[in-house]
């Protein structure tokens, strides 16, 4: 496969900028220490915007290869929004990556997919790649299967995005979020590669070759090798288990 594995850390509401210096640093030795092979995948973190700045001049400083992401951003450029963050202002700090969509921000904040297809579209003009999420919940699972709401949620999605485009999808069932129920690799399997499929149709057999469709929901070091043997899973979205150096540091190391 022509696709760079991705691992992905989303911190989420954790680790504050001081945390996150001391975090960067001992998760990046302990990778050196590890004789990790820089290259074979690629590392993302995903901390809060307030600590964005200071990854990013750690990171620059210390020539850590680690790609930066934002857990969020705005439908807007600019203007009079009070509490929101443009991706302007992101790209400005190196983020190369937003994740969109996750089921956190679906459920608390009530996104829907027109929003994600807004963000999507926002993240795109200002040239960052976004991470869309999609998943479903346990209910939908049983009522319309495994399927087809991961599926809906992509296509609404890529709505107006060019074939060109640059992207990365994250499959996070819902019901293996931050649960400890993590999904099987085949379960997982199944629907990343329903979701290629609708990158084939929406933009054609180049763009499904070339991107990357990561799996989400309670990774851990002991699972991460059965999920990248999977044709279809190009990574892994950690929630949880990125918070933790040694766990994170496993995860990238995974052997097939
Ligand atoms: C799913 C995942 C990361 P966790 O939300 O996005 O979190 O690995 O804690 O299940």
């Amino acid at each position: 496969t022509p696709r760079t594995p991705f691992i992905a850390g989303n911190w989420k509401m954790n680790l504050d900028h001081l945390q996150a210096v001391a975090f960067v640093q001992k998760l990046h030795w302990t990778l050196k220490d590890a004789g990790h092979e820089q290259g074979r995948v690629e590392v993302g973190v995903f901390p809060p915007f307030t600590d964005l700045r200071t990854v990013q001049t750690l990171l620059d400083a210390d020539k850590i290869p680690f790609a930066l992401g934002a857990q969020d951003l705005s439908t807007h450029d600019s203007g009079a929004y009070t509490g929101e963050v443009s991706g302007a202002f992101l790209a400005k700090l190196d983020a190369r990556y937003v994740i969109i969509g996750h089921s956190e921000r679906r459920e608390y904040h009530a996104e829907g997919d027109d929003v994600v297809a807004a963000k999507v579209q926002a993240a795109l003009k200002h040239g960052l790649v976004p991470v869309i999420c999609v998943g479903e919940t346990l209910e939908q699972r049983e009522e319309s299967g495994p399927t087809a709401v991961s599926v809906a949620q992509l296509q609404a999605a890529l709505a107006n995005v060019p074939a060109d485009a640059d992207f990365v999808v994250a499959y996070e069932p819902v019901w293996a979020i931050g649960t400890g129920q993590v999904a099987s690799p085949e379960q997982a399997q199944e629907v990343c590669a329903a979701l290629r499929g609708v990158i084939a149709q929406t933009l054609g057999e180049d763009a499904a070759a070339r991107t990357r469709v990561l799996y989400g929901g309670s990774v851990k070091a002991a699972n991460i090798a059965s999920f990248m043997r999977e044709p279809d899973v190009d990574g892994a979205l950690v929630g949880g288990a990125s918070l933790v150096v040694d766990e994170f540091a496993s995860i990238i190391r995974y052997q097939k």
